[in-house]
C-alpha cells in the first residue's frame, strides 16, 4: 500500500503529520523517531514577539481528555527564523509553519517573513487558538474575520507554497468560515483546533487551569473532528482538508481519510505515543491492506459515496 499524498503540490511520503502545537519545532521529536519520515512537521504557532504565556498550571489530563491553556508561548519570529526553522529544514524535514497574530496586520508581517525563509513547505494560518484573552482574536469565530485575516495574508505568500487556515469548531456552522478562508485564497483548511472547556479541582473546587479555560483535545474531540471534515468535504468538495483531532491509531485516521480528509495531523497522543506519528502511518497501511485499498486516492471521501 502506497500513503504518498500530494498537498496541494506538497509531495509528503504519508498523510500523517504532527499537529501544532505538541512538538514545538520538531528538534524534541527527531530523538523517537526521523522526523523525515513523516508526513511533514507542523510547528507551534509562532508569534512576533517573544511570549511567555498563561498562568500555570496550563496543562491538565482530564477523564474525557486533555485541557490546555498555554496561551501562545513562544520565542517569537525573530529567535523561531534565526534558530529553530532552520534546524528543521537541514534536517531534511517538510516544515510546515504556523503563525498567529492579534492582528491582521501581524499576520501579514509573520506570512511575509515565513514566505521568504527558505525551505518552508506549507504555512497554516492559525486563527483559532482558543486561549487568547479577548475572544474577538478568535478570527475563525466569524466567516468575516477569517476571510480578511486570509486575503490579507495570501498576496505575501509565495504561489508554490500552500497556506492552510486552522479553524475552531466553536462555530455554529463550520462551513461558512471554510468557505470564507477559501474565498480569500486559503489553499486549504485544517479541522480542527481544540475545543474550549473547564475543569475543575476537587480539592479546592476551583478552576484546574491557571487561565481558568483551556482548549480541549485527545479523543473526546475525535467525533467533532470526523463532523467538521465531513461537513466540510459536503460543502466544499474540491477543499483539501487536513483532519486534526484526537488521532490515535491508523483506523483513527482511515476515519478522517473516509470523510475526506487528504492528510491528518495528530498531536494529544504524542505526550504519551512520541513516535505517534510513524505508528498511525504503519497502522493505516495495515488498515488499507487487509480491506484491499492499494493506495489513499480508492479511500479518500468514500464514507459519502
Ligand atoms: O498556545 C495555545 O494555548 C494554544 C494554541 Br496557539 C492553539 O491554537 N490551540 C490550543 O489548544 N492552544
Amino acid at each position: 500500500v502506497d500513503l504518498a499524498v500530494d498537498l496541494c503540490g506538497l509531495r509528503m511520503p504519508t498523510p500523517v503529520m504532527t499537529a501544532s502545537g505538541c512538538a514545538a519545532a520538531g528538534r524534541e521529536l527527531d530523538q523517537f523517531f526521523d522526523v523525515t519520515s513523516i508526513g511533514a512537521v507542523v510547528t507551534k504557532s509562532i508569534m512576533r514577539s517573544p511570549r511567555s504565556g498563561r498562568p500555570t498550571p496550563r496543562m491538565v489530563e482530564t477523564p474525557s481528555g486533555m485541557l490546555n491553556s498555554i496561551g501562545l508561548q513562544g520565542p517569537g519570529i525573530d529567535a523561531f527564523l534565526a534558530r529553530d526553522l532552520p534546524w528543521l529544514v537541514q534536517r531534511g524535514a517538510r516544515a510546515f509553519v504556523s503563525i498567529a497574530g492579534e492582528t491582521a496586520d501581524e499576520y501579514v508581517e509573520l506570512a511575509r517573513r515565513v514566505g521568504q525563509a527558505p525551505g518552508v513547505a506549507g504555512i497554516e494560518v492559525n486563527i483559532s487558538c482558543p486561549n487568547v484573552e479577548n475572544r474577538g482574536m478568535v478570527f475563525a469565530c466569524d466567516p468575516d474575520s477569517s476571510y480578511r485575516v486570509l486575503s490579507e495574508v495570501r498576496p505575501h505568500i509565495p504561489d508554490d507554497i500552500p497556506v492552510f487556515a486552522k479553524l475552531t469548531p466553536d462555530v455554529t456552522d463550520i462551513t461558512i468560515v471554510a468557505g470564507a478562508a477559501a474565498d480569500a485564497g486559503a489553499d486549504g483548511v485544517t479541522v480542527i483546533n481544540t475545543l474550549l472547556g473547564i475543569a475543575m479541582d476537587p480539592d479546592t473546587l476551583r478552576p484546574r487551569l491557571g487561565g481558568v479555560t483551556g482548549g480541549l483535545s485527545g479523543p473526546a474531540v475525535r467525533p467533532v473532528a470526523v463532523r467538521a471534515v465531513w461537513q466540510i468535504r459536503r460543502a466544499l468538495p474540491d477543499l483539501p482538508i487536513i483532519g486534526v483531532g484526537g488521532i490515535r491509531t491508523g483506523f483513527d485516521a482511515l476515519e478522517m481519510v473516509l470523510a475526506g480528509a487528504a492528510a491528518v495531523q495528530v498531536g494529544t497522543v504524542i505526550f504519551h505515543d512520541p513516535s505517534a506519528p510513524v505508528r498511525v502511518a504503519d497502522e493505516l497501511r495495515d488498515e488499507l491492506a487487509v480491506r484491499g485499498f492499494a493506495s489513499l486516492d480508492e479511500v479518500r471521501g468514500l464514507a459519502h459515496v
